[in-house]
Parts: C-alpha cells; sequence; structure tokens
C-alpha cells in the first residue's frame, strides 16, 4: 500500500470498529430505588396537582394507581432520555426503570399491588377490549397530538411553556419541540392524510366509542377494566382540558354517554390530595 493510504486506511479502520463493535446494552437502572425497594416513582411531565395530567399515558397510569389506592410519588421531568422507550410515563420501581403505562400496569399486577383490572372479563371480551383500548392509544391519541401542536399550537404554547423564562421561551418551544413533534405525527402517518381526512377518522372514532359505551356504566359492562383507564385518559382530556382541544371537546359533546362518562370517572380517577 503506498504510504499516502496509510493514514486514511487507518482512521477509516478505527471509525469501523468503533461504529460495528456490538454496542452495550443500556441497563435501565433506577438511582432512586433498590431492588428490595417497592416505592413507585412515577415520571411525567407536569404537575401531579395537573389532573387529569396532559400526557394521556401518564393520566391512564395515575387513574390506576388512584383507582387501586397504590402509593406513589410523582416526578416532573424533562429528560425523557432517562427512559427505555424515552417516553412518559416511567416509573422507577425496585431498582428499575420501567417505560410505558401498559407494562407497568402489568408489572404491578404480577407483584399483587393491584387485581388484573380484566379478571373479570371472558377470552373474547378480553381480546376486543384490548383491541378497541390499543385503537385509543394509537388513533384518538394522535388526534389529540395534531390538535393541540397544529389546530390549537398558540394555545398550547401558552399553556405548556407560558411559565418558562423568555429566553428558552424565544427557541425551544417553536424551533426544538414543535419540529420533533411534527416528526413524530408525520412518522405515524397523521399529518400524511389529506386534508381534513384525520378529523374525519378522529369523529368516526369519538362515534364508535360512544355505540360502544352505549347505555353501560364502564365500556366493559358494571366493572372498571384495563379499557376504562385508557378511554378516560384520552376522553378526560379532550373534556377538561378544553382549551388545547376545542373542537374536539365540541365533537365529544355530540354524545351525552361519553360526557357523563368522563364526569362520573373523573371522581374516581383524581388524586386524592387536589
Ligand atoms: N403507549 C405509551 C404512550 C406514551 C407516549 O406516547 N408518551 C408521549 C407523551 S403523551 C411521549 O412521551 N412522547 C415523547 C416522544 O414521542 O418523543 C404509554 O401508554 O405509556
Amino acid at each position: 500500500m503506498e504510504s499516502q493510504w496509510l493514514l486514511p486506511t487507518a482512521v477509516v479502520l478505527a471509525l469501523s470498529v468503533y461504529f460495528l463493535k456490538p454496542q452495550q446494552k443500556k441497563s435501565f437502572k433506577s438511582n432512586l430505588t433498590t431492588p428490595n425497594d417497592s416505592k413507585i416513582i412515577v415520571c411525567g411531565g407536569g404537575q401531579k396537582t395537573r389532573f387529569p395530567n396532559g400526557s394521556p399515558g401518564v393520566c391512564k397510569l395515575i387513574a390506576f394507581l388512584e383507582y387501586n389506592k397504590i402509593p406513589y410519588e410523582y416526578k416532573t421531568t424533562t429528560n425523557f432520555k432517562e427512559s427505555p422507550n424515552e417516553k412518559i410515563p416511567f416509573v422507577h420501581y425496585k431498582g428499575q426503570i420501567i417505560s410505558d403505562s401498559h407494562f407497568i400496569i402489568r408489572k404491578l399486577v404480577q407483584d399483587g399491588l393491584a387485581k388484573d383490572p380484566n379478571a373479570g372479563l371472558n377470552e373474547s371480551e378480553i381480546a376486543i377490549s384490548e383491541m378497541v383500548r390499543t385503537s385509543f392509544e394509537s388513533i384518538l391519541y394522535w388526534g389529540i397530538v395534531k390538535h393541540r401542536w397544529i389546530n390549537n399550537w398558540e394555545h398550547t404554547k401558552e399553556e405548556y411553556f407560558g411559565k418558562m423564562p423568555a429566553i428558552l421561551k424565544w427557541f425551544l418551544p417553536d424551533r426544538i419541540i414543535l419540529p420533533h413533534v411534527l416528526a413524530n405525527l408525520r412518522a405515524v402517518g397523521t399529518t400524511r392524510y389529506e386534508e381534513g381526512q384525520y378529523d374525519i377518522l378522529i369523529k368516526e372514532f369519538i362515534c364508535n366509542a360512544s355505540v360502544i359505551l352505549g347505555s353501560k356504566k364502564y365500556f366493559m359492562g358494571d366493572q372498571i377494566t384495563m379499557l376504562d383507564y385508557t378511554a378516560f385518559s384520552n376522553l378526560g382530556n379532550i373534556y377538561h382540558l378544553s382549551k388545547l382541544n376545542g373542537e374536539l371537546k365540541a365533537e365529544l359533546e355530540k354524545y351525552d354517554n361519553l360526557v357523563d362518562y368522563v364526569k362520573r370517572l373523573t371522581p374516581l380517577f383524581k388524586p386524592n390530595k387536589i
């Protein structure tokens, strides 16, 4: 090899070794709890006292903990990187960090802190209600995100970042956070529909939710199931945080049973001390 190629070749080899070597899997260990410590620290945005929490995932977890009278501490975080899936909610629990409300609830049920919310359903009811639950989390949820971050951005900015120091407020919301959320909305496809089409999907979704609920007390009958924590967290967000979701609230209000459902469930899931 000619000598002028030696240095670039060495650099390329060194970079290849660095990037191709198997990256050590990050283990998400908590520095706030120990393996024997059953204290639950819920990490989310905003304050515990804000109800419902503006994140449907956090709201769902809080609803579950409150309804089942499971003690927890709430920690406001902006460091989503601490979470294994880089999303909120996540919890510090028994020396580990666990992401995603579904897996957090499963772990708590497994550890005997609450009864499985779906225990009273048969196999087919569980399958159907879990399908409905995941469609709340993957269709209505993105409709809420779109309404906040696109349709009602000025209100949302004031609500989420209004109290931020002016210098941060000048660049963080519009230049850093909004582009990140818009990229997510595009990645999941919400903003790739033709103008108005996603809003039609959401209208149809809300109408379907009203038909499924019918005159029942909860979505699957007389007992609260897993689906109710999710349904409430999304519908309750639309109903109570109306500044962020004006048009969605108007849509929800077309269905008396959904409004009544949100109003009945609100006190059951509300943190005690607020
Ligand atoms: N399925 C998840 C959803 C969590 C989720 O989407 N969290 C949003 C906030 S509402 C988030 O952290 N987004 C940050 C991002 O996507 O970068 C759960 O229920 O925990």
